[in-house]
């Protein structure tokens, strides 16, 4: 079997994970010093969140160069080097990909900009004329992600498209040049030896070619970024052309290099699409991320995740942050109860079976920050919402690593790109390493148990009955997790009761019951 069918893969968010050259900003040296870190946690793969030359107008999601590192970051030998480094510890690397829009900086948008309509330089993008009388009207009525019409005009009258900032112009991927780069691109990173990609926005490729507007079938209450039915941006049926093209160059290299993608769409039988055997190998899992902190709910989400994956032979993934969302212990309560449930799905995602994504920090048991002072919040989302969508910088703070007060050994400026909580100090790497108890003593341990058993990483999975607000199950015959998502202690199922406790998210209690918003892993008798 593939590494990727059972990996666990450890997010790096490259701004915020350590600054090597004091000027508050992560960069590639500053994550080769901490990979011993990710080795001994325990993960299979780091995820790099991009790193290429970029205004910065999205945090790196606007690329002006897809084949060099941007200077903040450092340049191609410090990535030739952290390859070096992390694959002699073990590690694989997987890059982002972003194909979706490139940055108005890079130079193909240039030059499409100083060029007339209708030329080969504006082919590559989505330039149209504009409604109402003299063009002064968007030609439709789509609204970016980030809030605003999805369409900028420009000098000479005409209108291009871009789903997120007017910064990142949405390429058309109709244009046989954008396909042919990006085959290049790929080749660019498979020739260096990378492990793999994370593909951005990968259900938002292929756009109505008659550019309709926005049809009324549709929900207004589902978000903007998820794909539902008959859209004319998300989940058509075009996309898939390119994955196939995509999976035959990567079947071309040696080594089990892996594709995932970022795919917001919960329809099981489409997002399955995306995995057919000629496609992609993984996907993100966000339904199982979005499920609420409730048994119901996250069997529901675990049921369909796997019933939906069962004829494409691809593996689940796993997921409960990233860089997009509010960080789990806020979500599932903040405080102490929020840090208790992260704990217990933590059990719950490292013994489901599949592949599993951990986001820097999680394992620290981070919160959101939510107290960033306005001038110094960076998300796109922040500032052209008009500060009603607070954006995502709350879960993009950069790590404490060490020491009592901020930085914490993220950087030797004083003042990092964005502030960190005070509070920090108790969750830094430094105090959790001494701590059995702590969220980072749980990860390790965890991942180590997790690696040490074949059941755990290949068994199926079979439900055992219990109250509703519990939820257990066992993996093989050998092993069993059970989670309590309520509130009030519940005797272990039976069956269980003589099993050994390998590991649980807090103390057990007295004759054994399971407190509430607890999980627990334990080994059956053979
Ligand atoms: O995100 C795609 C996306 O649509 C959502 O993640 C959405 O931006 C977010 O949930 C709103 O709350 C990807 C990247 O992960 C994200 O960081 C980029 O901003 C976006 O693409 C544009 O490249």
């Amino acid at each position: 079997m593939a590494w990727w069918h059972d990996a666990v893969i450890y997010q790096v968010y490259v701004r915020s994970f350590a600054d090597s050259t004091g000027d508050g900003v992560g960069d590639l040296r500053g994550i080769i010093a901490k990979l011993p870190y990710l080795a001994q946690l325990g993960v299979d793969a780091v995820w790099l969140n991009p790193f290429y030359p970029s205004p910065q107008k999205d945090a790196g999601y606007d690329v002006s160069d897809y084949r060099d590192v941007e200077p903040l970051f450092g340049d191609l030998s410090d990535f030739d080097n952290l390859m070096g480094a992390a694959h002699r510890l073990g590690l694989r690397v997987v890059i982002d990909l972003v194909p979706n829009h490139t940055s108005s900086e890079h130079p193909w948008f240039r030059a499409a900009l100083a060029a007339p309509p209708n030329s080969r330089e504006r082919a590559r993008y989505l330039f149209r004329d504009g409604r109402g009388e003299s063009g002064e009207l968007p030609p439709n009525d789509w609204q970016s992600i980030f809030g605003g019409s999805a369409w900028t005009r420009v000098g000479d009258g005409q209108w291009y498209l871009h789903l997120f900032a007017p910064e990142q112009p949405d390429l058309d991927w109709t244009d046989q040049g954008v396909v042919a780069e990006f085959d290049d691109i790929l080749r660019f990173w498979l020739d260096r030896g990378v492990d793999g990609f994370r593909i951005d926005v990968a259900h938002g490729l292929a756009k109505d070619p008659a550019l309709v507007d926005m049809p009324d079938h549709l929900d207004p209450d589902i978000p903007p970024w998820v794909a539902q039915s008959r859209h004319p941006f998300w989940d058509r049926d075009e996309v898939h052309e390119v994955y196939r093209r995509w999976r035959s160059i990567l079947d071309s290299y040696p080594g089990d290099r892996v594709t995932v993608a970022e795919a917001w769409v919960y329809d099981p039988t489409r997002f399955a699409r995306y995995l057919r055997r000629d496609e992609l190998h993984t996907a993100f899992n966000f339904t199982f991320l979005m499920a609420p902190w409730d048994a119901s709910a996250l069997r529901g989400a675990i049921d369909d995740t796997l019933e939906g994956l069962r004829d494409v032979g691809a593996p689940a993934t796993w997921v409960l942050a990233n860089h997009d969302v509010a960080r789990e212990v806020s979500r599932y309560g903040d405080g102490a109860i929020g840090l208790r449930r992260a704990r217990a799905a933590c059990l719950l995602m490292l013994s489901l079976p599949g592949s599993a994504y951990i986001y820097q920090g999680e394992e620290l048991g981070l919160e959101e920050v939510r107290d960033i002072p306005p001038e110094l919040r960076q998300d796109p989302l922040y500032s052209r919402s008009g500060g009603a969508d607070p954006g995502r910088d709350g879960c993009r703070v950069p790590m404490p690593w060490t020491g009592d007060a901020p930085p914490f050994g993220f950087s030797s400026s004083p003042s990092p790109w964005l502030p960190q909580p005070p509070t920090w100090a108790a969750k830094t790497a430094e105090a959790q390493e001494r701590d059995p108890a702590s969220m980072l003593s749980l990860y390790r341990n965890a991942l180590r148990i997790r690696s040490s058993r074949e059941d755990l990483r290949a068994g199926g999975l079979q439900w055992l009955d219990t109250d509703a607000s519990v939820l257990a199950f066992t993996r093989g015959t050998g092993f069993a997790c059970v989670v309590n998502t309520g509130p009030e202690p519940v005797p272990l199922p039976a069956g269980l009761a003589s099993a050994r406790v390998r590991l649980a998210s807090d103390p057990l209690g007295r004759g054994g019951d399971l407190p509430g918003d607890t999980a627990v892993w334990v080994e059956l008798p053979a």
